[in-house]
């Protein structure tokens, strides 16, 4: 990998990657963001001759997660583009409401750096964080509005222009029967230890189609979407507390928004990290499931067919058994694609994820009423 090898002078390292991109002033800081699975990301921040200071956000693609960063970038960019002209036309401030390339010096929308990594750059939007957990029942309900309106903005983008950077990614059809390749190859020795939860799989394997199934036969379209919208994918305004921009555009590819939705109520709605170990704080939060639902379903009226606002909790119930198949495959697998920060971590987090399903199944009845009740 890149500059995270010890002994290597990081400064001296970053700076000649951000020679290549025309930003304003001199850099004099660099602070590592260790949020995300799997992009590494830094904060830059540069001064003016005025002695203004100007930030930005400095990222690595994960060449293992996306085999064609250029074709990542040529996503971004003409996302962007069209997010910047509605927002305007909106009479909104793209620069902080959407993510802005910084195009390099030679036009393109990235740097290869020497060893064959690609590098790009944001502006960093100021008077903006990001959270991890939740800090309000508003804020969800901003960020249901954010998701929700991200997709109504792309609404008239043309879809078929976007390319497949992960092929397959929301494909849980497919995901499940990678995960029982990846069991059957036990490529680590560790099925053995993971029968009960190679069980729960067995038994949702059916179900886990039902959103494709219904994609394939023409009951549900697809749209432009994010496809990883986790809480701490959306910057809250400091002052007002508003839903400001969506961010890490990576994954947007055409796809089904009940897994947008989904993604984040698994995400935002569990009572607990991603990772926590004590399944018993593990639950699905119904209170931060309504605001997030009122935001989502409030910004896309009369813009998602019924069918669609019908089998939001299914998304929320399959993205979840979903992302728990992926962590448990790459626990099989020896952590190659999520970045681990202690032993068994992958294990940890299909865990936690299995039990918010089994949440999920509990609550279903009640999701779909709440859902029915804003549509
Ligand atoms: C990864 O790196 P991050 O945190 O943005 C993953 C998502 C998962 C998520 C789980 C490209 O996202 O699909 O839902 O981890 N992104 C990719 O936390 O696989
Ligand atoms: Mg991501």
């Amino acid at each position: 990998m890149h500059c995270d090898k010890k002994g290597e002078n990081i400064t001296e390292f970053i700076s000649k990657i951000v020679s290549h991109f025309p930003l304003a002033g001199r850099l004099i800081k660099i602070i590592p963001i260790i949020q995300g699975h799997i992009n590494t990301t830094y904060r830059l921040i540069t001064e003016d001759d005025e002695g203004i200071p100007h930030s930005y956000a400095l990222q690595a693609i994960n060449q293992y997660v996306f085999k064609n960063p250029e074709e990542v970038m040529e996503n971004i960019c003409a996302v962007t583009a069209h997010l910047h002209k509605k927002i305007l036309a909106a009479g909104g401030n793209p620069e902080r409401e959407a993510l802005t390339v910084i195009y390099a010096k030679d036009g393109k929308s990235f740097h290869i750096d020497e060893r064959g990594e690609y590098w790009r750059i944001y502006h960093f939007i100021r008077g903006a964080s990001t959270y991890d957990t939740v800090q309000n029942a508003r804020h969800l309900y901003n960020a249901g509005y954010a998701f929700g309106r991200f997709q109504t903005l792309l609404a008239d983008f043309p879809i078929h222009t976007l390319k497949d950077t992960i092929p397959d990614f929301h494909n849980t059809k497919k995901r499940m029967a990678d995960f029982f390749a990846a069991v059957e190859k036990d490529e680590c020795g560790r099925v053995k230890d993971v029968l009960p939860e190679i069980e729960f799989f067995r038994e949702r394997a059916n179900e886990a189609s039902r959103l494709v199934d219904m994609q394939a036969l023409g009951l549900l379209p697809l749209r432009v979407t994010h496809n990883d919208t986790k809480y701490n994918n959306i910057m809250i305004d400091d002052e007002t507390g508003e839903a400001l921009c969506v961010i890490d555009l990576d994954t947007v590819m055409p796809g089904l928004a009940a897994y947008d939705y989904g993604d984040a109520i698994r995400f935002a709605a569990s009572t607990a990290a991603e990772d926590e170990t004590d399944l018993s704080l593990v639950n699905l939060d119904m209170h931060l499931f309504e605001q997030f639902t009122a935001g989502f379903v409030g910004a896309t009226t009369g813009f998602l067919t019924k069918a669609e606002i019908e089998n939001l909790p299914w998304g929320a119930r399959l993205i979840t058994l979903e992302l728990a198949s992926r962590f448990l495959k790459d626990h099989l697998e020896g952590d190659k694609y999520f970045r681990i920060h202690r032993e068994n971590h992958n294990l940890d987090r299909a865990r936690n994820q299995m039990k918010l399903v089994l949440e999920m199944e509990k609550h279903f009845d009640e999701m779909c009423a709440i859902t029915s009740k804003y549509m």
